[in-house]
C-alpha cells in the first residue's frame, strides 16, 4: 500500500476505527512494480462490511478498547458454518454471528455441518428455531455430500463469505463445492472446543462467473463492534413486532416495565434460548464502546 494509506490509518488508528486498511473484499486500483510485486493506488468505497472487536491484544491499550477488525467488504452473503460435534453446536455464538450479519445488511444461511454426527437427533430443535424465525437452515455434511449441492444454489451469483468457529468444515465446504480449490483442511483428531485453527489467512476465490466465495480462519472471540445496547434487539429479527410495544423507545428489554420483548418471552412467542442469548450478549456490546 502507498504510504498515504499508511497515514490515513495511523489517524484512524488514534481514534480506534480500524485496523485494517484495505481488506478481504475491496475493490482496489493497483500498479505492479518491475519485480512483479503490486501496490495499491485506491480503495473504493465499500458497500458493506463484516467486522468484529479485535481480540485483546496484550499490552495494546491501557484502558482495554477494541479495535474494529474488518472481515472481508463487500460482501453479499454470510453463510454461517456451525457444526453438530467437534466443536459441539453452539447456540450463542451462532447468535453473534448473525448479529453481525444482520447490522452489516446481508443476506443470511445458517448451515450445520456434520450432520453424519447427529446420532442423537439433537439439531431437530435448533433447525425448527431458527426456521421459525426465518432463516435458512442447511444441514450439510460433507462425509455423505447431505445439503452440498442445495448450499451451491444459494450461493450461486453471489460474493459469499464463509465464518464460524475453527473446526466446523469451512475449508472442507468449500472443497467439496468447488473441488480445483484444494483448501488445507484440519485432521479431525485432537479436536478441542478452540479448534486447531487450520486456515490461518482470508482468501477470496473466484469459483463462478459472478460467484466468488472466502474462505476465512476460525474465530474463538465473537463480539460485535459498534453495537449499542438499545440496538440490539433489532437485530433479533423476531423480536422486532413486538419490540413495537415496548412503553420507553429506549427500552433494552432487561428490566424495564411494559417491555414488550419480555413479555413476549412470558407467552412462548419468543424462545427463552434466544431471549438469554440476546441477555448475554447485551451484556458486552458496548462496554467497550468511544462514545
Ligand atoms: N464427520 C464430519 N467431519 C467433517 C465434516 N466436515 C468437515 N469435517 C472434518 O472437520 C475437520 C475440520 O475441517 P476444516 O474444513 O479444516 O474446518 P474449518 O472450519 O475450515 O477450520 P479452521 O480452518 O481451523 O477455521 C476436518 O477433519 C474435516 O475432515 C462433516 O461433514 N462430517
Ligand atoms: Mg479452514
Ligand atoms: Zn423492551
Amino acid at each position: 500500500m502507498r504510504g498515504k494509506f499508511q497515514k490515513e490509518y495511523n489517524l484512524k488508528k488514534n481514534k480506534l476505527f480500524t485496523l485494517d486498511i484495505a481488506a478481504v473484499g475491496d475493490i482496489v486500483e493497483f500498479e505492479i512494480n518491475d519485480d512483479h510485486s503490486g501496490v495499491i493506488e485506491k480503495i473504493y468505497e465499500r458497500k458493506n462490511y463484516i467486522s468484529r472487536k479485535a481480540p485483546r491484544i496484550k499490552g495494546a491499550s491501557n484502558r482495554g478498547e477494541r479495535l474494529e477488525q474488518i472481515i472481508a467488504s463487500n460482501v453479499d452473503h454470510l453463510v454461517i458454518i456451525t457444526s453438530v460435534k467437534l466443536p459441539a453446536f453452539n447456540n450463542r455464538s451462532l447468535d453473534r454471528l448473525i448479529v453481525i450479519g444482520e447490522s452489516s445488511h446481508t443476506e443470511i444461511t445458517i448451515v450445520i455441518n456434520k450432520i453424519d454426527l447427529d446420532e442423537n437427533k439433537v439439531i431437530d430443535n435448533w433447525y425448527s428455531l431458527y426456521s421459525s424465525i426465518g432463516y435458512r437452515v442447511v444441514l450439510t455434511s460433507v462425509i455423505d455430500n447431505t445439503g452440498i449441492s442445495e448450499l451451491n444454489g444459494i450461493m450461486n451469483g453471489k460474493i459469499n463469505l464463509l465464518w464460524g468457529q475453527s473446526g466446523v468444515g469451512k475449508s472442507s465446504i468449500l472443497n467439496m463445492l468447488f473441488p480445483s480449490l484444494k483448501l488445507k483442511t484440519g485432521d479431525i483428531s485432537g479436536y478441542t472446543s478452540k479448534g486447531k485453527h487450520t486456515t490461518v489467512t482470508s482468501l477470496m476465490k473466484k469459483v463462478g462467473s459472478n460467484t466468488y466465495v472466502i474462505d476465512t480462519p476460525g474465530i474463538r472471540e465473537i463480539d460485535p463492534y459498534g453495537i449499542k445496547k438499545e440496538d440490539l434487539g433489532h437485530y433479533f429479527v423476531e423480536f422486532l413486532p413486538f419490540i413495537k410495544e415496548c412503553k420507553f423507545n429506549t427500552c433494552t428489554h432487561h428490566h424495564e416495565p411494559d417491555c414488550g420483548v419480555i413479555n413476549a418471552v412470558k407467552e412462548n412467542f419468543i424462545s427463552k434460548q434466544r431471549y438469554e442469548s440476546y441477555l448475554n450478549m447485551l451484556e458486552t456490546v458496548e462496554e467497550d464502546m468511544l462514545y
